[in-house]
Parts: C-alpha cells; structure tokens; sequence
C-alpha cells in the first residue's frame, strides 16, 4: 500500500492509496537437482518401464513453474537415446518429476552405454539442461557364432573311439560373464 498526495494551487491536498502488487516475472530458468544423472538398464526391456526419475525446481512462481522434460536429441547420442528412451512428465506430491522411461527394447550387443542430455523447460520458454550416463547390461541373447575356418576338418575312415578331430572356436557376442 502506497499513499500519493497532490496539492492544488490554492495549497489544499489531496491523498489517493494506491495498491501496488509486484508482479512475478519469468526471470530464472529451472534447475536440475543434479548435474549428470546415471543409471543401468538391462538389455530387451520392454517399452514403458521406468529407468531414472530427474527433479528439478524453478524460482519462479507457479504461474512461471516447471512444464515438461524431454531429450536433447541433438547433441551427443541423444538421437539414439530418443528412438530407445522417452522424458515423461509426472506430477508427485506436488513437484513435477521428469521420469526417463523405455520406448523401445534395446540391443546392448548395438549400444553398451549411452550418453545424453535432458532438458526442462518452464512455462515461459527458460531451459535447464543436465546430462545422462546409461548403462545398458548384458542378458545371455546372442547365439554363439561358429568360427567357419574350423569347420572343414577330415575324419580318417578308421578313426578309433575318441579321436581328436579339433577344435571348434566360437566367438559370443555376450559379455565374458556367461561365455564359458
Ligand atoms: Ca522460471
Ligand atoms: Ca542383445
Ligand atoms: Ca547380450
């Protein structure tokens, strides 16, 4: 509340309150809570499953509050993060959290980790932008593949029992945790 006067020529005043409301404006950009995030997801999940929850928060009043979360598709891998992974926006108690989830399955004998940014973006059009670290783990789902130069190996006519033919050499795609 403010008073303003006013005095005429003859000296009497005048007094008028005025009610003066600061108004918020759109002048910080939302923070993420963390400056990298990362997180493991096995290989083959299927869509909709959730891998990391980001949280950020924004100075701004509700009416310049945080909107919605997304992948920065144009740096780093985020063009393959986005064909595999998705931000959806979720609303828990109270705080608007970005929840990095599947889209698709994803191959780790194609991609072992990737690395990308997220963004949030506030009601005004502000962006903050972290950075995410996954790590894509290994499931027993390549067939071995049989080395073909070891497979045209003779076996004499009178070979007794137990004859050593060779050896056959494979290469698994898998990491060395299931190849034995
Ligand atoms: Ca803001
Ligand atoms: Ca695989
Ligand atoms: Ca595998």
């Amino acid at each position: 509340m403010a008073e303003v006067q006013a005095r005429d020529s003859a000296g009497s005043v005048g007094t008028l309150s005025v009610q003066l409301q600061v108004q918020d404006i759109n002048d910080h950009s939302p923070e993420f809570s963390a400056t990298s995030y990362s997180g493991q997801i096995q290989e083959n999940t299927i869509s909709g499953v959730s891998v990391l929850a980001l949280t950020a928060t924004d100075k701004d009043g509700p009416q310049w509050d945080v909107l919605e979360y997304g992948i920065v598709y144009e740096d780093k891998m985020g063009d393959v993060a986005q064909e595999y992974f998705r931000m959806v926006s979720q609303t828990i108690s109270g705080q608007t959290v970005g929840v990095l989830e599947t889209r698709k399955p994803i191959d780790r004998e194609l991609f072992s980790s990737l690395e990308f940014d997220v963004y949030v973006r506030d009601k005004g059009g502000r962006i903050g932008i972290t950075s995410v670290d996954l790590e894509i783990l290994d499931v027993l789902d390549s067939p071995p593949i049989f080395d073909p130069d070891f497979f045209n190996m003779a076996v004499p006519f009178d070979a007794p029992v137990g004859y050593k033919v060779g050896r056959i050499r494979a290469v698994d795609p898998d990491i060395c945790e299931w190849n034995n």
